[in-house]
């Protein structure tokens, strides 16, 4: 089981679509093991976004990140990296897949509502910037076994 770092951006959180957003990594049979609402400091924003210092937008990116509240979640499953990547949608709102969070909710290309980490080294990097020791949690579903077929021993 991956586990990913997901945030959900100031414009998800100001245009009230939190628990919209949520309900669909909920129905898809993810899990979420850590959730909080906090306020990104510009410190941790150019942490998070090292990797885009030299880009044209990165300014831009830290102050939107930095600009009100977001909510942070630690989402797990089986390829849980890819598969939130893929119910995100392509970077820019303007042309991400209708069915997407991206695609479905917003136009803009810099608003786009969802950030989720890349791969698996990004994910481990991006849930310890995010979360202390014990805030990410390790619970059982009583469902589990009805969202994944167990029976050759693991989830498929
Ligand atoms: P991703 O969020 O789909 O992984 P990245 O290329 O890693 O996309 O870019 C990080 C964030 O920077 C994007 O989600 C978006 O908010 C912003 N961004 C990326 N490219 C542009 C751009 O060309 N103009 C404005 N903002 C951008
Ligand atoms: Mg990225």
């Amino acid at each position: 089981m991956e586990t990913t770092l997901i945030i959900f951006k100031p414009d998800a959180v100001q245009r009230g679509l939190m628990g919209r957003i949520m309900s669909r990594f909920e129905e898809k049979g993810l899990q979420i093991v850590g959730c909080k609402l906090m306020q990104i400091s510009q410190d941790l924003a150019a942490t998070h976004y090292e990797a885009h210092k030299d880009r044209p937008f990165y300014k831009s990116l830290v102050g939107f990140m930095t600009s009100s509240p977001v909510l942070v979640l630690a989402i797990r499953g089986n390829n849980a990296i890819a598969v939130c990547r893929k119910m995100m949608g392509a970077t820019f709102g303007s042309n991400a897949e209708a069915g997407t969070i991206r695609g479905d909710f917003g136009v803009s290309n810099s608003f786009n509502l969802i950030h989720g980490s890349d791969s698996p080294e990004a994910a481990e990097r991006e849930l310890k910037l995010f979360f202390k020791d014990g805030e990410v949690l390790n619970f059982d579903r009583a469902v589990e076994s009805w969202v994944y077929d167990m029976s050759g021993g693991k989830p498929e």
